[in-house]
């Protein structure tokens, strides 16, 4: 299949922007890498300029303000299918998601529309994890298959590849997720579109430097519109069900004469 785009937004990643694209681009070397930033105050933005300078493959796509991860990648996604990319990856910058399973991944990419990287599949694993970390997102991946009724085991997770054609097919204007509830929108966009999706297991690694970016607040947006997607599609479930039983035939009793 076509050429792939690595798309990587960065917030504050100055340490670790250049070992993971470097990563890339021995792991996939028929890849590009765009790096998404947002004028980071760190200056990674800067540090992503060099390895464009250096590595022809690697593109930067500068933005004024920070908006948020799911901003960084409708941006990158615009980019990505504007270039004509077939292919597209998410990954985070700060060296938790491996480039080295990328391969693997993308190779899916061949009977399927979007591949998750899942920690919570068998072969799956997180390293490095505080406890409640790994509670928060065991619980988060729960609540979230119970109220979308959904069979995913990882909903959450931010390393997936795209058929740049099927993420054309799903409308993303309305996408206004910031934190990682912007991956929940876009695989309860996915799946409700029909698009093929498969679950891979993937290490995911807890980061060395920087700082992550998790916030209570990123935590209360992701439950707040997954309940509420998760009532839409019930009340959406009842009105079929009352339309359906309105549609059937009223049985009416025949009287047969019965021989004497
Ligand atoms: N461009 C851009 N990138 C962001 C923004 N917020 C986070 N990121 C990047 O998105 C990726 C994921 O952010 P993390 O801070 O690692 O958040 P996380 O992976 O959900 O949380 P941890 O598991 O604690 O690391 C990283 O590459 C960040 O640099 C943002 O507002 N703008
Ligand atoms: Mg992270």
């Amino acid at each position: 299949m076509k050429s792939a785009l690595v798309i990587i937004p960065t917030y504050n990643e100055s340490e670790n922007i250049v070992p993971l694209v470097h990563r890339v681009l021995a792991a996939v070397p028929e890849a590009k890498v765009l790096i998404v930033d947002d004028s980071s105050p760190d200056g990674t933005g800067v540090i992503a300029d060099g390895l464009a300078g250096v590595h022809p493959t690697v593109h930067v796509l500068h933005r004024t303000v920070k908006e948020g991860l799911g901003a960084a990648y409708l941006a990158g996604f615009a980019w990505g299918i504007e270039a004509g990319f077939a292919r597209l990856v998410e990954m985070d910058a700060d060296g938790s998601h491996h480039p080295e399973q990328l391969p693997g991944m993308l190779s899916l990419l061949d009977d399927h529309d979007l591949v998750l990287g899942s920690r919570w599949v068998p072969g799956g694993s997180v390293e490095n994890w505080p406890l409640h970390r790994l509670a928060l997102s065991r619980g988060g991946n729960l609540y979230t298959r119970l109220a979308l009724g959904i069979r995913i085991k990882d909903a959450t997770g931010g390393f997936r590849a795209f058929r740049a054609d099927a993420l054309k097919s799903i409308d993303l204007t309305s996408v206004a997720s910031h934190g990682y509830c912007f991956q929940v929108d876009l695989l309860w966009r996915a799946l409700e579109h029909g698009l093929r999706v498969v679950e891979t297991p993937i290490t995911f690694t807890e980061r060395v430097a920087g700082e992550s970016k998790m916030s209570g607040s990123i935590v209360r947006e992701s439950l707040s519109r997954v309940t509420l997607w998760g009532l839409e599609r019930r009340a959406r479930e009842l009105r079929e069900l009352v339309v359906r039983h309105r549609r059937l035939p009223s049985v009416r009793a025949t009287q047969v004469a019965l021989p004497r």
